[in-house]
């Protein structure tokens, strides 16, 4: 009886434990510091933004972005606004990851506009017609489209990315399609859960992942090799809403250094000179869905959650079984105790 016992409660600590493991597995895969990442505070964004509401250490702000102590709102919920965050360093670290919870909402359950953008380029705090920033732009552009001005037959969001040297404009009729080096479909707006990109560029690979399902984890949007950026840019953020609107809301920008084990020759070349520019480009992309053929990174860790719960499953099964065993073994003794 008293092994029985021991046996019961070693079990149920067990099943606690896989299944405490089970429910915190994957919940922060995204926005964990990636591996040989290390945190840069002046690049990053994190709560509290602000200490009097009106500056922010490394962060400038402009046009209708309003500080609040749980989001930065680029654009409200109406018609014609534009907004934007600049980082106030030029950026020097040839390999790094961006990491930016957001949230898109607005009352138009279907439709909203026009989208907000990621930057790393040369030209800081202008505003202008993409996205509510300035066109001809020099580095990189990524949007997060909501309406669709095109006539293509697809469904919106969707987000692109484009490297501009200048004089390459941002194309809106095709919804930046022409000059695009990727884009996918992701749906973002009036998400409960949180939603969140990644911005990865490591060797001159550009890589942008969602977490946008509200699983934890990372889904390959689309990845580039053969991207030029040079160093000594600026990030920044903006938004802009026109006959629909949109709240564009940013939760927070976690920015990584990442170690590429480039070697010491390399280290000491001078990127800030290169050219910005994609030295290899695919065929017109076509759009991925965003619905069940995401390239899921972390399918292996699904896998593993599955086995765990399984595990769960059988013990908890077996547990069971051993106390109704003894359950019945002891009211089967009590009843032969009455008989005689
Ligand atoms: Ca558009």
């Amino acid at each position: 009886m008293e092994r029985c016992r021991i046996f019961y409660k070693f079990s149920i600590n067990i099943i606690v434990f896989l299944c405490l493991l089970v429910a915190s597995d994957g919940q922060d895969s995204s926005q964990m510091a990636p591996e040989g990442g290390f945190l840069k505070r002046e690049y990053s964004l994190t709560k509290p933004y602000s200490s009097n509401g009106m500056t922010m250490p490394f962060w400038d702000f402009r046009d209708r972005t309003m500080l609040t102590n749980n989001f930065i709102r680029l654009t409200s919920n109406h018609q014609a606004e534009v907004g934007s965050v600049w980082n106030k360093i030029p950026l020097y670290l040839r390999d790094w990851e961006m990491q930016v919870q957001f949230k898109v909402h607005g009352g138009g359950r279907t439709l909203g506009a026009d989208g907000f953008a990621i930057w790393y380029t040369k030209e800081r705090m202008t505003p202008g017609p993409v996205f509510g920033s300035r066109d001809e732009f020099h580095g990189l552009g990524v949007f997060f489209d909501t309406y669709k001005n095109g006539p293509q037959a697809v469904t919106f969001p969707q987000i692109t990315a484009m490297v501009g040297n200048g004089s390459v404009k941002y194309d809106h009729m095709t919804d930046g399609k022409s000059n695009a080096i990727g884009s996918c479909l992701a749906s973002f707006r009036n998400k409960d859960y949180d939603t969140l990109v990644s911005i990865k560029y490591v060797k001159e690979t550009l890589q942008i992942r969602l977490d946008i399902d509200g699983l934890g984890e990372w889904r390959e949007c689309f990845s580039m090799p053969g991207v030029k950026l040079p160093t000594g840019y600026f990030i920044g953020m903006s938004a802009a809403t026109g006959d629909l609107a949109d709240n564009h809301d940013l939760i927070n920008v976690k920015f990584f250094h990442m170690d590429a084990g480039r070697s010491a020759e390399e280290e000491a070349e001078d990127w800030s000179t290169v050219l910005p520019g994609v030295s290899y480009l695919k065929p017109p992309i076509d759009n991925r869905d965003d619905v069940g053929s995401g390239d899921f990174r972390n399918s292996s860790v699904s896998g593993f959650k599955l086995f765990l719960l399984v595990v769960c499953i059988l013990l908890g099964v077996g547990v069971c079984v051993v106390v109704g065993v003894v359950v019945f073994q002891k009211r089967q003794a009590q009843n032969r105790k009455r008989f005689y």
